[in-house]
């Protein structure tokens, strides 16, 4: 391989020089030894996907609203040779995840919840049913292993980074032609067989990001997009200068497979089906966002239970489609509207703020979103209420949220640049002196969207 060429290369979507630089050097290297110790000597693509921290906007994107995302410099690589037939073999570099092979097909029967090869499988079968019949498969080596991986179940987008992995993958190998937005939009349909019914927020940023920027998304389809299809309106809107975005990573892990990420979703479908009793028109709760609270409230009880959603013609079983259902008969419909609605003014809100440079003022968004998460949207926990108490503690953060679906995971704080350090040691410290837990705290490098990186060979 060309090692200059690398570098270039590495420079151009992480935009990063000198140490920095050798040690991701040393990452792609490593992985190409690896990759040809696995399955022989000959020629290799390299293909990447970023993680994504989520600025502001939490769960609004299932309700139609917007988010403020950025990508990380931190990705899942897979480092494939294509196959002359339709298998598809999985290793990993992380031995934990044990090595996979499927068939493309229509039809992939899925692997148990939560197993690493659903995200691969969900991405083939989507692209075979749309793009196929035919598709050839691949050997490929996954890495997406610490210090430079997505870290899993942080609330970092770790599963979708591995779908947008697997699927610009088979983009690249089989020459497809399908980019930029409708290849996200792909990626959005594919992961829903993994067994969530999340937003296209993550597979959005994987693939459009772009260094210094966080994306505007709106997460409502058009349908003037080429030829029909659905268009997302989007915009890149510059990180302020002078600031670093931070995250510290709790180490506390969660799984959207499980029932609390659905019941999420399912709590806002119930408020629009009541709320249709007021104003039919409505799809999602992104309809009501100018609407004064005042007038949306009555409509919403603080808890409704099934019996009485039935006797009043609504059956929240047939609102999720899931496959995991909600386990549960009791909705806190009121508390998850009002996240939801005030969530999508505050990023309305926050993006005019950044456009302008106004920092303070993204500043108090952030930690009037958080306020609306923990309370309304109740997906906070004790260490990541330290974490955000810490980390408003120290001077210079302008704000600071959990990030992502919540449960555990991350935050992210806004901070003047020339605070990061002690905001580190501050944070770092406190939390192992209160939790135990050895937080990883890191500035977030934006870095650009998900593709194909080199073409080589070992
Ligand atoms: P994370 O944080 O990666 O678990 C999930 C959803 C997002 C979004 C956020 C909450 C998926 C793949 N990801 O992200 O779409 O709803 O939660 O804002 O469902």
């Amino acid at each position: 391989m060309h090692t200059s060429e690398l570098a270039t290369t590495l420079q151009r979507l992480y935009g990063t020089n000198g140490e920095a630089l050798a040690g991701l050097m040393a990452r792609y290297e490593q992985g190409l030894a690896a990759f040809g110790a696995e399955y022989g000597p000959g020629e290799v693509v390299i293909l990447r996907a970023p993680g994504r921290v989520n600025l502001i906007g939490e769960h609004t994107d299932y309700n139609h609203g917007y988010v403020l995302p950025v990508a990380l410099d931190k990705d899942v690589l897979v480092f494939a040779r294509p196959r002359p037939d339709q298998q598809v073999r999985l290793a990993n570099v992380e031995p934990a995840f044990t090595s996979r092979s499927f068939i493309i097909s229509h039809d992939i029967s899925p692997c148990p919840i939560g197993d690493w090869a659903n995200y691969a499988q969900g991405a083939a079968q989507l692209l075979e049913r749309e793009q196929g019949p035919g598709l050839r498969g691949f050997d490929a080596l996954i890495d997406s292993a610490p210090p430079y991986g997505v870290p899993r179940g942080a609330g970092l987008s770790s599963s979708s980074a591995l779908t947008v992995a697997m699927a610009v993958t088979l983009v690249a190998l089989n020459g497809l032609n399908l980019q930029g937005e409708a290849l996200a939009d792909a990626c959005g349909r594919a992961e829903w067989y993994v067994g969530t019914r999340g937003g296209i927020m993550d597979q959005f940023i994987s693939i459009l990001g772009q260094p210094g920027h966080a994306l505007f998304l709106d997460c409502r389809p058009t349908t003037d997009g080429p030829a029909g299809a659905r268009h997302y309106p989007f915009r890149q809107v510059p990180l302020p200068t002078g600031y670093a975005v931070v995250v510290a990573d709790s180490q506390v892990r969660h799984r959207n497979t499980g029932p609390h990420f659905n019941r999420r979703v399912l709590e806002g479908r119930i408020g629009v089906r009541l709320l249709q009793a007021r104003y039919p028109g409505i799809t999602h709760l992104r309809d009501v966002n100018h609407l004064p609270w005042d007038e949306l409230e009555p409509l919403l009880p603080e808890v409704i239970h099934t019996d009485e959603l039935r006797a009043r013609g609504i059956d929240p079983d047939a609102l999720l489609d899931s496959g995991v259902g909600a386990q549960t008969d009791t909705f806190y419909v009121r508390r998850r509207c009002r996240h939801v609605i005030t969530e999508n003014n505050r990023v309305l809100e926050s993006v005019a703020a950044l456009e302008r440079g106004d920092a303070q003022t993204f500043g108090r968004l952030l930690r009037e979103a958080h306020a609306s998460a923990r309370d309304d949207y109740e997906i906070s926990t004790p260490e990541i209420e330290t974490l955000v108490r810490l980390a408003q503690a120290v001077p210079g953060t302008m704000g600071a949220r959990l990030t992502g679906a919540g449960w555990g995971g991350c935050i992210v704080a806004l901070v003047r640049q020339e605070e990061t350090a002690r905001f580190a040691e501050q944070v770092g410290a406190g939390y192992a002196q209160e939790t135990g837990l050895d937080a990883q705290i890191f500035v977030c490098h934006s870095a650009a969207g998900a593709g194909e990186v080199i073409r080589t060979t070992v």
